[in-house]
């Protein structure tokens, strides 16, 4: 069988199935392009997890990592929420111990700790808000205190400091983004000599010299809407490669071209058509979240008006 006829099979398959079990299909930006073409909704983590609040139906399928699917059974815990590929773990997110976070809260018992979606969940339970890189600015000026703690990456940190005008305190240094963390400065210059006419957008994960020649810093739906209004008709993209199908496919007018070929999130890409037909299919993998640390996680969510 050609390729071109697998990829159409399983996706007649994932439909019928997806029909069968009432179900809808959330994939984040950063998903592989066959999976952003059969999904019902594709966004960031905060589009995807109001889509997931919202929604009515009895099974929420996420192509996404492990933290992001526990936010939509967080905010919609009656539905069966699935995960395709149980491997599918934010390897920033397993950077992140609680013992860190509890040790550097007794350090500033006046500091309220804001943590990223991207963080294990069992951390989001003892954190006070959650925001991600789209709603910093409002979430993080909210929160009481000059100083925040801050549970999720170094680069970010930064952000968070420019974006609330706070002081900020990591709860390690070496929480990084692998993916972003890696986009050298050296791949990017070679970018912008081949394409001079072009801007560059940047996400906040990036290294603070990238995010100098950045132009515009956002969370991937940010960089969407951005290069939706821009005049300009080429663009070189500092994230997770995933993010370039939507924009080419959104923009076919203009040109994206990768600050780095090698910027690609294994986690992310572990959800294939195949996994996410057996995930249909079998019902797996359910997604549980012990009733007490769903509960809490939902309070540090309400309290981030999200
Ligand atoms: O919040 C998200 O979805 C992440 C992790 C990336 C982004 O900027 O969209
Ligand atoms: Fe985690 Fe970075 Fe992959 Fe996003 S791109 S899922 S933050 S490792």
């Amino acid at each position: 069988m050609s390729l071109e006829k697998h990829i159409q099979q399983m996706k007649e398959e994932i439909l019928q199935l997806k029909e069968k079990r009432n179900a809808i299909i959330l994939a984040h930006n950063y998903q592989r392009p066959e999976i952003q073409d059969i999904a019902d909704v594709l966004g960031d983590s905060i589009t995807l997890s109001l889509a997931a609040r919202e929604t009515k139906v009895d099974t929420i399928v996420y192509c996404g990592v492990d933290v992001q699917a526990d936010i939509a059974k967080i905010l919609n815990p009656d539905r069966t929420v699935l995960l395709p590929d149980i491997n599918a773990k934010c390897p920033m997110a397993l950077m992140l111990y609680l013992h860190d976070m509890k040790k550097t809260q007794s350090s500033y018992p006046d500091c309220k700790t804001l943590l990223y979606t991207n963080t294990p969940t069992e951390l989001k339970a003892c954190g006070d808000c959650l925001t991600t890189s789209a709603n910093i600015a409002e979430v993080a000026g909210k929160m009481e205190g000059r100083n925040l703690i801050w549970a999720s990456d170094i680069h970010m940190a930064d952000y968070v400091a420019e974006q609330s005008g706070k002081g900020v305190i990591p709860i390690s240094q070496e929480v990084v983004c692998p993916v972003h963390n890696q986009l050298s400065l050296e791949d990017l210059m070679k970018a912008m000599e081949k394409y001079p006419n072009a801007e560059v957008l940047a996400h906040p994960e990036c290294l603070p010299e990238i995010r100098e020649q950045a132009k515009y810093l956002a969370s991937t739906e940010g960089v969407v809407k951005y290069c939706k209004k821009s005049t300009a008709r080429e663009f070189i993209i500092a994230t997770e490669n995933g993010l370039l199908y939507r924009l080419r496919n959104e923009n076919p007018n203009k040109r994206f071209y990768p600050a780095s070929d090698t910027a690609i999130c294994t986690a992310m890409s572990s959800i294939t058509l195949e996994r996410l037909r057996d995930s249909l299919r079998d019902m797996k993998h359910r997604v549980e979240i012990p009733k007490e640390i769903l509960d809490k996680a939902r309070t540090a969510i309400e309290n981030s008006g999200w």
